[in-house]
């Protein structure tokens, strides 16, 4: 019985190359899908144009330019004792098209250098190797995901980048958030998942559907691939995981919450034991859906299971039954409806630190894997004093308390956690939105949502707090 934290448990940040980089075009880097993405608001995300366009601001074009300051904010992370370092490999600075015969030496020789920079304050790198940066040109040459070819191509970056880092990177997930694009009703996230531009009239949950079933293969295919060259990896899944609760007890709506958790999370399903579950075949024959599912998929999914479950989780979400929907399918626009216990964000995102440990706990029964928190924070406007201070008591409160949720689940119900890196540990333009000012960061960077500032970094309050929780492994908070 232990009432902490293992004394190995990773402490650290994460990113996501393309809200950080910056140099968009440097060293032969190539268009990805966040770069033809616009910047929304707190009520609005963003949109997508056709190609760079003259006269459109892109965000992530410059991002914080980590590509040129991170030996400069890696210290600050080694300063706050950081364990890990998660981040991502811009899939354009390795294949600039997506579809290249030889990889760029330029791409792979900076997260050479980055991953040394890492391992010289002793921070290991965890790495996802496609989070939302899908090389622009595999969107119009090939229709993104929804082409079967995309498997090869990603299992082709997937291995070079295996085989460049085996021996410093040890920690891998596959796709992030795969499950996000679930919500099929959203061009963006459909878009910054796996490159898909519906077309009018188009099936969206087919295509959706399909597309998710090609990324699970390509994602198996890279862990057998993983797995040959170096049997100590260990690679994960990652799952944006915000648990769905029913409104009350009302029966309805209890079924309607399981349903929802069903069709968020057959995602892991695939991922963690290799095949679908029962009620997403139904589903597909229920609704007509047909996929290009060979008895090869089958069998690659069954022989690239992951290793340990990474997650993000920001909220938890809340559900009452339609008396229409007597079928209990599961739709994100309608079903859902605002927790009466809860307070949200400036975003409308519901702040649940409980959820946090229902998740863990959720997991665990689900899957018996160890779990990663690769995400979680809270995103809010900040204000810089004049002497530089920013006092952030709100960040620390959210992660102060998820924190508590997070050692509970550890120490009371037995959950198996590798480690926990909290989201955008430096400010960077966020995905949803684009916006710069809607702010993650232990450590402010000089910038707004329309490009302007010094891009200087200054630590916040939560930065000493991080610091302090770190050293003392998470006992004082
Ligand atoms: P932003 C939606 C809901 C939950 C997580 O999000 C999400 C999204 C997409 O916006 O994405 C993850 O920046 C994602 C990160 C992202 C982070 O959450 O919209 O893995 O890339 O930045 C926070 O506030």
């Amino acid at each position: 019985m232990t009432n902490s934290l293992p004394a190995n448990f990773l402490w650290g940040g994460a990113v996501a190359a393309h809200q950080l980089e910056g140099a968009w075009q440097a060293d032969k880097k190539g268009v990805s899908v966040a770069d033809v993405m616009t910047v929304g608001s707190p009520t609005s995300y963003r949109s997508i144009t056709d190609g760079v366009l003259e006269g459109e601001y892109y965000p992530n074009h410059e991002a914080i330019d980590f590509y040129h300051r991170y030996k400069e904010d890696l210290a600050l992370f080694a300063e706050m004792g950081f364990k890990c370092f998660r981040t991502s490999i811009a899939w354009t600075r390795i294949f600039p098209k997506g579809d290249e015969e030889e990889p760029n030496e330029a791409g792979l020789k900076f997260y050479d250098d980055l991953f040394d920079e890492c391992l010289k304050y002793g921070i290991e790198p965890v790495v996802t190797l496609s989070h939302f940066e899908l090389p622009y040109q595999l969107v119009t040459k090939y229709g993104g995901f929804r082409n079967r070819k995309l498997i090869v191509l990603f299992v082709q970056f997937a291995e070079v980048c295996f085989k460049r880092y085996q021996n410093k990177v040890k920690y891998w997930m596959t796709f992030n958030e795969i499950n996000n694009q679930a919500n099929f009703y959203e061009d963006f996230a459909p878009f910054t998942n796996s490159g898909i531009v519906y077309q009018p009239g188009e099936n969206r949950e087919a295509t959706m559907y399909q597309a998710a079933h090609y990324e699970l293969v390509a994602s198996a295919k890279a862990v057998q691939i993983g797995k040959k060259i170096n049997p100590a990896f260990e690679i994960g899944c990652m799952i944006a995981m915000g648990p769905v609760y029913a409104l009350n007890s009302k029966p309805e709506n209890a079924l309607m919450a399981l349903k929802a958790m069903e069709k968020r999370y057959y995602f892991a399903d695939v991922h963690v034991r290799g095949f679908y579950p029962e009620h997403m075949l139904r589903y597909w024959e229920r609704k007509g859906i047909k996929l290009d599912f060979t008895q090869e998929d089958a069998s690659d999914l069954k022989a690239g299971t992951v290793d340990y479950i990474g997650f993000s989780y920001y909220m938890s979400q809340t559900i009452a039954q339609r008396p229409e929907n007597s079928i209990f399918d599961y739709d994100e626009t309608k079903d859902l409806v605002s927790n009466p216990f809860v307070e949200t964000s400036d975003w409308g995102w519901p702040i649940d630190p409980i959820g946090l440990r229902y998740a863990l706990n959720w997991f665990t029964d689900m899957y018996h894997l160890p779990l990663f928190i690769v995400e979680n924070g809270f995103g809010a406007y900040d204000q810089r004093e004049a002497d530089g201070s920013v006092h952030d008591s709100y960040r620390i409160e959210y992660l102060r308390d998820h924190v508590k949720q997070m050692k509970l689940a550890v120490t009371e119900d037995g959950v198996r956690l590798l480690g926990y890196t909290p989201w955008g540990c430096i400010d960077l333009v966020s995905a949803g939105t684009g916006e710069m000012e809607k702010r993650y960061g232990f450590i402010y960077v000089d910038k707004d949502n329309h490009g302007n500032g010094t891009l200087d970094r200054s630590k916040k309050d939560s930065f000493e707090w991080y610091k302090q929780v770190i050293a003392t492994n998470g006992e004082q908070l």
